[in-house]
């Protein structure tokens, strides 16, 4: 459907900060699902995902001055908001109306308008239909109030309800993505693609922001996902495939739906989804695995039952083991994320935890700390926290809440990296990952930011 009036919009993700951020691209799915949305509308919209590009700030620069977009849109989680206000600044004498949206402007509403006075106006929400809405409104001179969704300066922020229905948006535009750039280190095939099968969750933990999509679960159905799976196979020569669902095994049935699909079709793709560890059984996983399941990623949080219960995470130390070993049996490898030092914990119980990982044998391991991000019920309950740094984040300081002094907090996690990674196994298992998927210079990083760590 042609716009009323069609609009020149470039969406962008920009550079990475010079002091080297962390970190492999993956895909810019949400920019990617309002580029579709805003291109079904009549606009003319391109992608510039400078972070994959590896572009410098100077040429993004240029590019922009040089395009003078009608709307510059960008996106932005917390850790890199002060990215996107860097980006709207030099933008702002090259672009008419500048935008931003994601997790950020979702979770803080107006007060990103005075973190970034550059910007025009910020999106809440899921944004395919908002900012359809949003640039007719701009394109009729801003008469009246803004769209639900819509954050602006003196209007008070409409929630754009109901949620989009996931059956009905269109599909990301990822011919507008630089698809053959992005990688992930733990893809077992090179040609990496990401999806989201569902969208919301029902769960509590205190340290998540669902602002985004909120509480509700909404699924696609089957055949719906796996006629992405092999588009995107077909028009991507995407081999791998990541779901970004919060809860991918959330109904077996449907699980089983998507997997019986895959098989039905004989589509050559590996995955990884992200699970909770209440939420397998052997047989499920048995035929993840046959349906091209690779990698699973628990949420195994604590080794420590008082921890679980301050992240509201639902479930218990107990359950752990079984889905690890279930994982396992099914020929599956698992990734553990796991946080360290919550309030509460001194050294013993972050050893513990760290021992725990050893215990369930999970493959891979991903150790934080406990941030709290606006958003979650944690950053209304604790605020911001002291200042921990993680030596596989590069540049990145997260605000941590945790009871241990930094310094002694920022050893026990250099400590669980290294004595994890740094052994035989778990480092053939990541070198021979990265041959497979194409990352060495990822794995290249993370083994120098253990090995400076170890010799620290
Ligand atoms: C994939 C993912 C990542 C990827 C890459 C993210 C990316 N750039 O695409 C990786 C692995 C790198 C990552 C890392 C981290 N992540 Co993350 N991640 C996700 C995850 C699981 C999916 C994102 C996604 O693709 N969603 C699907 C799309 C459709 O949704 P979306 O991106 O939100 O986009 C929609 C809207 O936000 C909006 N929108 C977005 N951009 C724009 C732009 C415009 C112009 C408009 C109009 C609208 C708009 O419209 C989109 C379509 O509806 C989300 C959880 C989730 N369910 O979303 C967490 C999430 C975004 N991550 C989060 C966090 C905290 C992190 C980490 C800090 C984790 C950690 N402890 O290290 C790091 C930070 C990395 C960094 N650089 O600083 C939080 C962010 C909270 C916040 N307030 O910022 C989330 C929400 C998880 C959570 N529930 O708490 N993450
Ligand atoms: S961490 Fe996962 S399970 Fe918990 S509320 Fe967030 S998305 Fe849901």
């Amino acid at each position: 459907m042609p716009a009323l009036v069609p609009m020149r919009v470039i969406l962008t993700r920009p550079p990475r900060r010079e002091t080297g951020d962390a970190g492999l691209p993956v895909p810019p799915l949400g920019l990617a699902y309002v580029a579709a949305a805003l291109r079904n509308a009549g606009h003319t919209v391109d992608i510039l995902d400078a972070y994959a590009l590896g572009w410098t700030w100077a040429r993004f620069a240029d590019v922009i001055a040089q395009r003078r977009p009608d709307v510059l849109g960008l996106t932005a989680m917390t850790p890199v908001a002060d990215v996107a206000a860097r980006a709207a600044r030099l933008a702002r004498p090259h672009a008419r109306h500048i935008l931003l949206g994601g997790p950020h402007p979702t979770a803080v509403e107006h007060a990103v308008l005075d973190e970034m006075p550059e910007l025009d106006h910020a999106v809440a929400g899921e944004g395919e239909a908002t900012a359809v809405a949003l640039l007719a409104w701009l394109a009729a001179g801003q008469e009246g109030p803004p769209p639900p969704g819509v954050i602006t300066r003196g209007h008070p922020l409409v929630p754009s309800t109901p949620e989009p229905d996931l059956a009905r948006i269109a599909r990301p535009a990822r011919d507008l993505l630089p698809m053959g750039t992005y990688r992930y280190l733990f893809a077992t095939r090179p040609g990496f693609g990401t999806m989201i099968t569902s969208r919301g969750c029902p769960f509590r933990c205190s340290f998540c922001d669902k602002s985004v999509s909120g509480s509700r679960w909404r699924a696609r159905q089957p055949a719906d996902v796996v006629d992405e799976m092999e588009s995107m196979v077909r028009n991507h020569a995407v081999r791998f495939i990541n779901f970004y669902d919060d809860n991918f095994t959330l109904r077996r049935e449907r699980v089983v739906g998507i997997c019986e699909e895959i098989l039905r079709r004989g589509l050559d793709v590996e995955w990884k989804c992200e699970g909770r560890v209440d939420g397998v059984d052997l047989e499920l996983l048995r035929l993840m695995r046959r349906a091209g399941c690779r990698t699973i990623a628990y949420g195994v949080e604590s080794g420590n039952a008082e921890t679980l219960a301050l992240l509201r995470k639902d479930v218990t130390v107990e359950q752990a083991p079984a889905a690890f070993a279930a994982t396992r049996a099914a020929g599956i490898r698992s990734l553990a994320y796991v946080i360290l030092g919550a309030p509460g914990e001194d050294a013993e119980a972050v050893r513990r935890t760290i021992r725990f990982c050893d215990e369930i044998r999970a493959d891979y391991v991903q150790f934080s700390t406990l941030t709290a991000f606006p958003g979650t019920p944690l950053f209304s309950e604790h605020g911001r926290g002291a200042d921990v740094r993680n030596p596989v984040d590069g540049d990145l300081h997260r605000a941590t809440l945790t009871d241990l002094p930094p310094d002694e907090l920022q050893a026990l996690l250099r400590s669980a990296w290294t004595r994890f990674y740094l052994r035989p196994r778990p480092m053939a298992r990541l070198l021979r990952d990265a041959f497979a998927s194409g990352s060495i210079g990822e794995a290249v990083r993370l083994g120098t930011a253990l090995g400076r760590w170890a010799a620290a």
